[in-house]
């Protein structure tokens, strides 16, 4: 038997088994119901017996590994890994780096892999002089410190964030190679931080208060108006991102966390909010960040980014490697709500099955999807649709055209087509 291989006929009903390590044997306690479910799994045959490690001797134990370096500060990947790069995408101030999705697993982005895009390039921040000032419609005035604010109570939440932009050079055709490219502005962490709630409510608001600007402390000095009912609900200022201090790329020392809603609008290295009656029709909110509609309309605040999905793997650029088993993996999320279904199809849409959801699954988050797969070696087409618990469901391309025009630029929720071709190369399609 190999360990850490895949369990052989053998053991199959077994009450116990034993593996010997290094002459002594250990005896694995183990019942009946165990191996039925090893049974079970075995019988499926996932894999051909070629892909399995035909060679039954035992691995031979290690001498001691590298020495203990006392000068590294922050651990590094393994360098057998090298595939997920996020940058190599943008040079400058504007723009960023895409997640590479095709190498992630469950539901959280690595911080050091999450998706940046900067209007005007990284501002390198000192906490101790950073300063958050909070004015308008409320009673008192009043400038916080990073200090005063990591004072308050705090709330940690996994929550995606996506830019509106995700997918604007799909409009036009099927341009991205990988799902990198074409779904890459996407990414999910863990935030901590203060409820905005529990600032608004130090200070007491007074007047109509409807609206709330935010504003960034960068070059390009990023405001967006932000409602209020959304402040009071659910959004939070974060100092923190997958368990430690924010990176400069994420907004270090402080971000504004809205969830489910555009990118943009989660402004970052933030550094003043404003309480007023009406929103401030910023740039961001006249020009790039307004979706087109049909009959020479614009619908100036789309807040909420809908229900999306996506297959990571098989996914463009990869190769299959001949007929048999493969687990089609991807992510769903839903600015609206929680992912309530997502289902695939592996014959260009013609039919549909229900994947399996990975827990956990929360509100505005990533979530992980799976569905087994036995490719027969035929071209197709797989896709992913996504339902979340409004009941809303992703479209598909002609049903989002419909809606924006076939001009829009953001806000590309549009179910995803990957080919299969009989060589097992894998392409983006419409
Ligand atoms: N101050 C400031 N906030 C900002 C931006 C910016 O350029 N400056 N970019 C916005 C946009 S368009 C997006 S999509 C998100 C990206 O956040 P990330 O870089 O942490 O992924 O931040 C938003 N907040
Ligand atoms: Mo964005």
């Amino acid at each position: 038997m190999k360990i850490g291989g895949v369990f052989y006929c053998q053991i199959r009903f077994k009450p116990s088994y034993s593996i010997p390590i290094s002459g002594r044997k250990i005896i694995m306690k183990t019942n009946r119901r165990h191996f039925m479910k090893a049974g079970m799994a075995m019988s499926t045959a996932l894999l051909a017996d070629s892909a399995l490690a035909q060679d039954t001797t035992l691995i031979p134990s290690r001498g001691p590994g590298e020495m203990i370096d006392s000068s590294v500060t922050y651990a590094d990947r393994s360098p057998f890994v090298k595939d997920a790069k996020m940058r190599g995408s943008a040079n400058g101030l504007s723009g960023g780096g895409f997640t590479p999705l095709q190498h992630s697993r469950g539901m959280v982005t690595p911080s050091g892999l999450h998706f940046e895009v900067h209007h005007s390039g990284v501002p390198e921040i000192d906490p101790s002089e950073h300063k958050l000032l909070i004015h308008g419609l409320v009673d008192d005035e009043k400038i916080f410190t990073m200090e005063d604010l990591l004072r308050f109570p705090s709330v940690s939440h996994f929550h995606f964030l996506e830019c509106a932009g995700n997918g604007m050079g799909e409009w036009m055709g099927p341009r991205g190679k990988t799902v990198q490219q074409t779904h890459g502005l996407t990414s999910c962490s863990e935030w901590t931080g203060v409820p905005l709630k529990v600032l608004l409510n130090e200070l007491g608001v007074r007047g109509d208060p409807k609206w709330l600007l935010a504003e960034g402390d960068d070059g390009a000095r990023m405001t967006r108006s932000i409602p209020i009912w959304k402040a009071m609900d659910d959004a939070f200022l974060a100092y923190a991102q997958n368990g430690e201090f924010l990176r400069p790329e994420q907004g270090f020392p402080l971000r504004l966390i809205v969830p489910g809603f555009e990118g943009n609008m989660n402004v970052k290295w933030i550094r003043r909010l404003e309480v007023g009656d009406k929103p401030w029709w910023t740039h961001h909110e006249n020009t790039e960040y307004a979706d087109p509609r049909p009959k020479d309309e614009i619908r100036a605040f789309s807040f909420y980014m809908e229900a999306r999905s996506v297959i990571t793997s098989p996914s463009g650029g990869m190769k299959l490697n001949g007929p048999g088993f493969y687990e089609i993996s991807g992510l769903g999320w839903s600015g609206a709500g929680t992912v309530s279904k997502v289902e695939i199809s592996t014959d260009d849409g013609k039919t549909w099955q229900g994947a399996s959801l990975q827990g956990p699954v929360l509100p505005k988050c990533h979530t992980r999807f799976t569905h087994p797969w036995r490719w027969d070696g035929k071209e197709t087409t797989i896709l992913s649709r996504c339902t979340d618990d409004t009941g809303y469901t992703q479209p598909t391309y002609d049903e989002m055209y419909k809606l924006q025009g076939p001009i829009g630029m953001m806000h590309n929720n549009a179910i995803q087509k990957w080919h299969v071709a009989q060589d097992g190369e894998i392409t983006n399609v419409r």
